[in-house]
């Protein structure tokens, strides 16, 4: 252990000896000498005596203190360093185009924006193409789960009290067709997609505001990236127009788009962050049902 060394003197007045005035009091000796005191061991208990001792008034000592290894702290924290950014899905908006060839289908650019990156699109899925998306889950609706971040299964949550199913990649000539559409509509692989979900909301029903990407924090995540990597992009499709509510909300930026059969809202994000600002939710439906398929887009190929 160090040895023991005297404070410096309490240069203020009286009149200056409180708590606010005590960041006037530490000067670069003082600080440095706090600093020596505690990377030697000496409690607080110890050091405020030994400031008492040397004329200093309690109160200030004790705030002076304070505030001296806290700043040190601050100072020598290691900066929260954000994910890096890694390509995503992006439908080819560089000219500005009001309509994108999908290969078998014209989709609509209706709005564009970029933080959230957001694109909404009219007429994606015919409304045969709705129905029949609608009829295909149909028996095979259950009570929808998620992904449980702590331990990387699936989890009944209350934030979503909607039905559900998936469709398996390329399951049918249907879905195959939608996937070749999406993969073309995005450019992005149709192997990095998870299978197509269907949700249905009943009058009440929603989705509270949540991230579609997996919490890096979350101990369950590193067994989820295993499969495919992390989220990059949603795709929702809205497969009816509900007669009120069930709008798709990004509550950072107050956005809503309206739920229209046939129409999709896409989003990516390059990192698992906030900064994304794609915190989103689906709003409760107050009249009538909604319908949505979505398609999850991955880093890597989903297997
Ligand atoms: O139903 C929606 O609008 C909605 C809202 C938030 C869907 C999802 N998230 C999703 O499927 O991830
Ligand atoms: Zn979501």
């Amino acid at each position: 252990m160090a040895s023991r060394s005297d404070p410096p003197a309490d240069n203020t007045t009286a009149s200056t000896q409180h708590s606010s005035a005590a960041r006037q009091t530490i000067t670069p000796e003082l600080r440095r000498w706090l600093i020596e005191q505690a990377q030697a061991g000496f409690t607080k208990t110890v050091v405020l005596q030994s400031m008492r001792d040397a004329g200093w008034d309690a109160q200030l000592a004790a705030d002076a203190l304070h505030i001296t290894l806290q700043d040190h702290l601050d100072e020598r924290a290691v900066p929260q360093r954000q994910p890096a950014a890694v390509p995503v899905p992006e439908p080819r908006l560089d000219a500005s185009p009001a309509q994108l060839d999908c290969g078998d289908r014209t989709v609509n650019v209706l709005l564009a924006m970029d933080r959230p990156r957001m694109v909404v699109l009219g007429n994606l899925l015919s409304p045969e193409e709705c129905d029949a998306l609608i009829a295909a889950a149909g028996a095979r609706m259950a009570r929808s789960l998620t992904v449980a971040t702590q331990t990387g299964g699936e989890e009944i949550n209350d934030d979503r009290t909607s039905d559900g199913m998936f469709f398996q990649r390329g399951e049918s000539p249907l879905i195959q067709r939608i996937e070749e559409r999406i993969a073309r509509l995005l450019n992005w692989p149709i192997e990095n997609g998870e299978g197509l979900q269907v949700l249905h909301y009943r009058p009440g029903a929603e989705y509270k505001p949540h991230y579609d990407y997996f919490d890096p924090a979350e101990p369950g995540t590193p067994s989820i990236l295993q499969r495919g990597g992390q989220r990059v992009g949603t795709l929702v499709m809205y497969l009816n127009t509900p007669e009120k509510g069930g709008g798709t909300i990004f509550p950072e930026t107050q956005i809503e788009v309206a739920p229209q059969r046939g129409n999709a809202v896409f989003f990516s994000y390059a990192s698992p962050d906030p900064s994304t600002r794609t915190l989103h939710g689906g709003a409760p439906v107050i009249a009538g049902d909604k319908w949505i398929a979505t398609k999850w887009l991955r880093e890597r190929e989903f297997i």
